[in-house]
């Protein structure tokens, strides 16, 4: 039988092994169900290390669907992003429970995780408490908007640096660093590095991403799981997959790894 924290364990030992990770992020209102087994199959098949499946904003009923769709077609980890207590099911790995630090929302920094906490347990999800970290990306993000949570200017890495620090002493396992879905402008090369320099645990980047490059500069600057949404949910980049795993593998192998 799985331990209790067998997802987190999992994906440290993922990174150990592989260096920065590539994860999917899919928007279960942009997906065609009919499409995703192939799809996660040919990810997965390229490289890609696992797959969040969520979202801030929910258009369509088809979550449950779509993670059953990913499930049947890997095994790597598929690890649900939620936008709210919608977002709860077993038939995931995991999930993130995020708590958007960077805001002073206290319905997002704990209301929302009061009112999900006896859903989680009584369903058994495994939450890995996940330190939010919203960055400003010239434009209001749908996260920014939706959670009323101001991000943090992208000038001030040492900003997001005690944030995450902060995130880090609350017993928190990841920090995210999230530009936001489809933002002009990704995560500052120097905010990933003060921040995988000044915590220990695992740091995620996403948001805005949509070149191997890119990937790569968030992996040398320190990142260890890159998120990327948007940019292959256009089917003629998919043939782009296996380049984008391969940034993320191979640009990390001279940074330290923070598991
Ligand atoms: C958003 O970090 C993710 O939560 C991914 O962003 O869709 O812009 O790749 P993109």
């Amino acid at each position: 039988m799985p331990g209790k924290d067998a997802l987190y364990q999992r994906i440290k030992t993922d990174i150990q092994r592989q260096g920065t990770l590539l994860y999917i992020l899919v928007d279960p209102d942009k997906v065609s169900l009919a499409e995703l087994p192939g799809f996660t199959a040919e990810a997965s098949e390229a490289g890609v290390d696992g797959f969040l499946v969520g979202g801030s904003l929910s258009l369509r009923a088809q979550f449950e669907e779509t993670l059953q769709s990913i499930k049947v077609a890997t095994d790597n980890p598929v690890v649900i992003f939620p936008g709210g207590i919608h977002h709860l099911s077993p038939n995931a790995d995991g999930l993130l429970l995020l708590s958007i630090i960077s805001g002073r929302n206290p319905d997002h920094l704990i209301g929302q995780h009061v009112l999900a906490a006896p859903l989680i347990k009584e369903l058994d999800i495994e939450p890995i408490s996940t330190g939010y970290v919203l960055v400003e990306s010239n434009g209001v993000s749908t996260t920014e908007f939706l959670s009323n949570s101001k991000p943090i200017p992208r000038s001030k890495p040492e900003i997001a640096a005690a944030h995450a620090m902060a995130a880090e002493m609350l017993g928190m396992k990841f920090v995210y660093l999230e530009a936001g879905s489809g933002a002009p402008q990704t995560v500052p090369d120097e905010m990933v590095k003060m921040v995988s320099t000044l915590t220990d645990v695992p740091l995620i980047v996403g948001g805005g991403i949509r070149t191997p490059e890119e990937v790569a500069q968030k992996a040398q600057h320190g990142a260890d799981i890159v998120v990327i949404g948007n940019h292959f949910e256009n089917p003629e980049n998919r043939e782009q997959l296996r380049t984008f795993a391969d940034a993320a593998h191979t640009a990390s192998a001279n940074v330290p790894s923070s598991v």
